[in-house]
């Protein structure tokens, strides 16, 4: 009997992942993370599948309480019997496995629940960035049935920005005091947030956190949704029961004003972008090897192009490829 192709495994794998199997699950989203043989053919399998998910960011500065709101989320989310699964992204893997750890271990006393799958992802295990694998995890869970998806991102740069605009309710975490994440408000973070949690609210400082807020969310140009500001102290599970319902809320806002096909084209409108870019990339990477670069370096290094126009043949030559 000869080996299984790529693609025979990928089928195979798919099936399991349609019936349920959460060790398929896991292994199609490793496949995605690694681009390797068969992601391709997955993601083509999956196709047919996705569509019934609800995806909700969570967003803010390392150690704002992410985590511990999530997983205060996944017990909300359980006690109405609500399947729930988490993506935990780790942009800057190098600098935060701690976090990682943290993570896992802040979610643990619920992720031995079979309503819940929990999985993480890091940035390194791949050429193209989490922008390009977190919409393809996302439908794969999608695929999986996974009617929750909850995708939790420290909100540093644009990618990450790229990542939450993706959900369907995007969720931006603060503590009181602001310091530096008045920062990240500023870079983006206020045009994307449907909720704001200030988390830590046994902290001093909450009410002029919201004081600010509030004056941030009255300057913002006029929209039929509101964001509602929701006060929590995560560690001790205070809050988080409203934070769940200002979620339902939104999910519910959004489909009485049909707003969810707009998200979902923002959503593979990204995933699109990422791809194309990632694979135009590595094919940039691998023509800077050829002789006709080689040819078109020596023409600029003489004089005898401009940069421009060699780059111009060089995506022209891409394209043709
Ligand atoms: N005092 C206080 N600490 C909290 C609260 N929520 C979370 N923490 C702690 O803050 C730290 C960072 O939380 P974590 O959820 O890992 O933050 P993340 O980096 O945003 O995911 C942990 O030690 C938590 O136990 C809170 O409401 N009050
Ligand atoms: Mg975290």
């Amino acid at each position: 009997l000869s080996k299984p192709t790529a693609a025979q495994q990928a089928a195979e794998l798919v099936t399991r992942l349609l019936g349920g199997d959460r060790a398929a699950l896991a292994r199609v989203i490793t496949h995605l993370e690694r681009d390797g043989a068969g992601a391709r053919e997955i993601d083509t399998l999956l196709a047919p599948h996705v569509g019934r998910a609800y995806t909700v960011g969570v967003t803010g500065a390392p150690g704002a309480g992410k985590s511990t709101i999530v997983g205060s989320l996944l017990a909300a989310a359980l006690a109405q019997n609500q399947r729930t699964a988490v993506l935990a992204l780790d942009p800057v893997s190098p600098l935060t496995h701690g976090a990682i750890l943290g993570d896992r271990l802040r979610m643990e006393h619920i992720t031995a629940d079979e309503r819940v799958f929990v999985r993480s992802m890091t940035a390194d295990a791949h050429g193209g960035g989490l922008s390009v694998v977190t919409p393809l995890a996302i439908r794969a869970l999608d695929a999986a049935g996974w009617p929750w998806i909850f995708v939790e991102t420290v909100g540093v740069g644009q990618s990450e920005i790229d990542i939450v605009e993706a959900a369907a309710t995007t969720v931006v975490v603060l503590n009181p005091g602001w310091g530096d994440e008045v920062q990240s408000i500023k870079a983006g973070l206020m045009e994307v947030a449907d909720i704001f949690v200030i988390n830590k609210c046994d902290r001093d400082g909450a009410a002029e956190t919201r004081r600010d807020l509030e004056r941030l969310i009255a300057q913002a140009p006029p929209s039929a949704w509101k964001p509602p500001i929701v006060d929590t102290i995560a560690n001790q599970g205070s809050g988080v029961d409203a934070l769940w319902q200002a979620i339902n809320d939104h999910r519910g806002f959004q489909e009485q004003s049909q707003l969810l096909p707009g998200r979902r084209d923002r959503f593979l409108r990204l995933a699109l972008r990422s791809l194309a870019q990632q694979s135009l990339n590595a094919r940039i990477e691998r023509f800077g090897a050829s002789a006709r670069f080689k040819d078109l370096l020596g023409k600029v290094t003489r004089g005898e192009d401009s940069i421009h126009s060699a780059a111009d043949k060089l995506l022209k030559q891409l394209l043709k490829d």
